[in-house]
C-alpha cells in the first residue's frame, strides 16, 4: 500500500490541534503504522526541507520547524500521497478549499499546519528519513 509522511508542524501542536488532525487522519481512511513526537534539531530540519535551500523563505521555514515539537507519522492508504495532499489544502491557508486541514488550521503561508509528501519517491524517502523499519506496526 502507497505511504506519505504526515507532519503536524510546531504551531498546530502549540494550538492544540493533535486530536483533531489524528481524528481526520483516522476519518479519511489512513492506517497510522509509524507516529512520534520529537523536536527537530537545526540541522535535520535543513536537511529535511533541503530542496528549498536556495529559497528565500529556507531560513524562517527552518526557525518555524525547530520552534516546538511535531508529530510525525507514516500513513498508508490506497493512493496516500495524492489524497492526503487533497485531505491538507493548498500551501496557503488562504488558497486552501473549505474544509481542508490547512484552511480550518493554518495561520499563514509558512505557519500552515502540516506536511504532506508531494510524491512517491517522497513519501518513501520522507518516512524513512524519521522511522526505521522495526517502528513500523501494522
Ligand atoms: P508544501 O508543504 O505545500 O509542499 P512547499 O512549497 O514544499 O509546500 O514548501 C514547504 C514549506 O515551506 C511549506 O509547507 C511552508 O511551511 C513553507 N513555505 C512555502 N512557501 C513559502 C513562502 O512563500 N513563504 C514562507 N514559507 C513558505
Ligand atoms: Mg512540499
Amino acid at each position: 500500500m502507497e505511504r506519505t509522511l504526515m507532519i503536524i508542524k510546531p504551531d498546530a501542536v502549540r494550538d492544540g490541534h493533535i486530536g483533531d488532525i489524528l481524528q481526520r487522519v483516522e476519518k479519511e481512511g489512513f492506517q497510522i503504522r509509524a507516529m512520534r513526537m520529537l523536536r527537530l534539531e537545526q540541522s535535520e530540519a535543513e536537511d529535511f526541507y533541503g530542496v528549498h535551500r536556495e529559497k528565500p523563505f529556507f531560513e524562517s521555514l527552518v526557525k518555524y520547524m525547530i520552534s516546538g515539537k511535531i508529530i510525525v507519522a507514516a500513513l498508508f492508504r490506497e493512493n496516500a500521497v495524492e489524497y492526503w495532499r487533497k485531505v491538507i489544502g493548498n500551501t496557503n491557508p488562504e488558497k486552501s478549499e473549505e474544509g481542508t486541514i490547512r484552511k480550518l488550521f493554518g495561520k499563514s503561508i509558512e505557519s500552515n499546519a502540516v506536511h504532506g509528501s508531494d510524491s512517491l519517491t517522497n513519501g518513501q524517502k520522507e518516512t524513512d528519513f524519521f522511522f526505521e523499519p522495526f517502528e513500523y506496526l501494522t
